[in-house]
């Protein structure tokens, strides 16, 4: 009797196209969840501020090239090298909310039509690193999306790789279980409230899942 031990937190990822609203949702449910009394992290990707991270920077801002592959398992190095401090996290009854994953991982790469980077090749080195409880597809149209203001200067912020991007993405989540595809083209509050919706589900039955689980390999 009595020593009860902690309540696991929940790996919560918010994916999406550029625009979606992602960022402005992350902080709207890091306010939410904190004032239910969780313990709260946000956190995104790439993490820009490791060395890894300063080598991608580079690359998304246009100052260096690199070869496709390679900067593929850059941006996939700079999620294992925080798996641990994430696993940590979540063991300690920390929640994390994750601005763009594994998915936009595997997607962005596979959008640039390369022969030998498929969605599968671009999904291998995701396989192992902690799997969310949930993951939120902030969903919206080219036509919304380019209501939303123009494109800023970063290497995929233009219409061909983000209408390849879309197409993948649905793809993806086709084949990924615990995702929740939200409509993203509503205002800020109503999205917000759909969120909290599905994310309230999800830390409820978070006892019923049992420890933080691990990605696996696509399924068909
Ligand atoms: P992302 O992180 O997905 O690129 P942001 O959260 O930075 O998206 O939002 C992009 C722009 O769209 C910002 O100017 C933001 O204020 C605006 N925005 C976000 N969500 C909505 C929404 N639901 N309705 C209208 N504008 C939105
Ligand atoms: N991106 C992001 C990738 O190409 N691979 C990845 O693994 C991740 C996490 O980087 F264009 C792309 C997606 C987007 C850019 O933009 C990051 P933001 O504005 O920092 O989310
Ligand atoms: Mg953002």
């Amino acid at each position: 009797v009595g020593h009860e031990s902690t309540r696991r937190g929940a790996l919560v990822v918010v994916e999406g196209l550029d625009r979606a609203g992602k960022s402005s949702q992350c902080e709207k449910l890091r306010d939410y969840l904190s004032e239910q009394g969780h313990t709260v992290k946000y956190i995104r990707f790439p993490d820009r501020t490791t060395p890894i991270g300063k080598l991608i920077d580079s690359y998304l801002r246009g100052s260096t090239d690199q070869e496709d592959h390679s900067i593929h398992l850059l941006f996939s190095a700079n999620r294992w090298e925080l798996a641990k401090s994430i696993q940590e996290d979540i063991a300690n009854g920390i929640t994390i909310i994750v601005d763009r994953y594994s998915y936009s991982g595997a997607v962005y790469s596979a959008a640039k039509a390369n022969p030998t980077l498929s969605l599968e090749w671009a999904w291998q080195p995701e396989i192992g690193l902690p799997r969310p409880d949930i993951c939120l597809f902030l969903s919206i149209s080219a036509e919304e999306a380019a209501k939303r203001g123009g494109f800023g200067a970063e290497r995929y912020e233009n219409e061909a790789m983000q209408t390849r991007v879309r197409e993948l993405f649905r793809t993806l989540f086709e084949r990924q279980e615990d995702v929740s595809i939200i409509d993203a083209g509503k205002s800020l509050e109503e999205v917000s409230k759909d969120i909290q919706v599905v994310v309230s589900e999800c830390v409820g039955r978070l006892g019923a899942t049992g420890p933080l689980r691990t990605l696996g390999p696509l399924v068909n």
